[in-house]
């Protein structure tokens, strides 16, 4: 599929998309986000695809919601049509497992949609931040709400509140990214994590996905009586009878993702 705005293709069971608009350090212009939930929905619906990578470029993942569109947009028109809740939570909603490899900026949206993926591997140059408020509004598709979830209510005031930007070893310290690699390797890095997960039974690897977005959800006792739900449904899988079969005989598993 030819898209203006991204650019996709598999590796094995991965699906990779890279955000690229280089002339606008990647902003999730209309256009950008349009085809984003486009591939997003494509390799959902792909029974090959156990896993997704979304990335930017060495300078920017995203630098946020494209300005120069957002400027003209009224609240009533906002409101009325909330364009950004059909395209942008298309990354939240994502059922199948979905790392962000960010590189430089991520900045407003772009650390929004970050936060969205399942986990995020940072290079050593990337830049988070929430600068919304330099721009006479405040985080508007998540960051008020995922930002203390991940980094506590200390630093996302302090990010929200001043707009400063917070490199690679602060975000990984504060909890919001799970690895930190060289700017180099950092595709390299993040592949391997999605095609290693995408070597799992993706339907476990989607429940364990859903269980752990739940906890956020849920009271600890409610959550723990679903893991328990869903843990036992498992040994209905064929999955759960190849893996444990396959330790016992001290071989790799196959999993039939069935
Ligand atoms: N939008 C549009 N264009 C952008 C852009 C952006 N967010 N960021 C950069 N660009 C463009 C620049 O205008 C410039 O274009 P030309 O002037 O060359 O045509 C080009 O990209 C290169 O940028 P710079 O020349 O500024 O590059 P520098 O290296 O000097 O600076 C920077 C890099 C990332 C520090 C700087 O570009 C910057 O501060 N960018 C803006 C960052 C920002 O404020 N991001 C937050 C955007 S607001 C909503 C939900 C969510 C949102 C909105 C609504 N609803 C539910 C309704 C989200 C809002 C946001 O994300």
């Amino acid at each position: 599929m030819a898209y203006n705005t991204i650019q996709t293709r598999t590796e094995g069971r991965v699906g990779v998309i890279t955000l690229n608009r280089p002339e606008a350090l990647n902003a999730l212009c209309d256009e950008l986000t349009g085809e984003l939930t486009e591939a997003l929905a494509q390799f959902e619906s792909d029974d090959d695809i156990g896993c997704v990578v979304l990335t930017g470029s060495k300078k920017s993942f995203a630098a946020g919601a494209d300005i120069k569109e957002l400027q003209g947009r009224n609240a009533v028109d906002l409101y009325l049509n909330d364009p950004f809740a059909k395209s942008w939570e298309s990354v939240a909603r994502f059922r199948k497992p979905i790392l962000a490899a960010v590189s430089g900026y991520a900045l407003g949206g772009g650390c929004e949609i970050a936060m969205m993926c399942d986990f995020i591997i940072a290079s050593d140059t990337a830049k988070f931040g929430q600068p919304e408020i330099n721009l006479g509004v405040m985080p508007g598709a998540g960051g008020t709400q995922r930002l203390p979830r991940a980094i506590g209510k200390a630093k996302a005031m302090d990010l929200c509140l001043t707009g400063r930007m917070m490199d690679a070893e602060e975000a990984e310290r504060a909890g919001l990214v799970a690895r930190i690699v060289p700017a180099d390797e950092l595709l390299e890095v993040a592949l391997q994590a999605a095609e290693t997960i995408a070597s799992k039974s993706l339907v476990v690897a989607m429940q364990t996905k859903e269980a752990i977005n739940r906890s956020y959800e849920m009271t600890l006792d409610e959550g723990i009586r679903w893991e328990r739900r869903v843990f036992q449904s498992q040994f209905n899988l064929e999955d759960q009878k190849e893996g444990m079969a396959a330790f016992a005989e001290k071989r790799s598993p196959h999993f039939k993702h069935r």
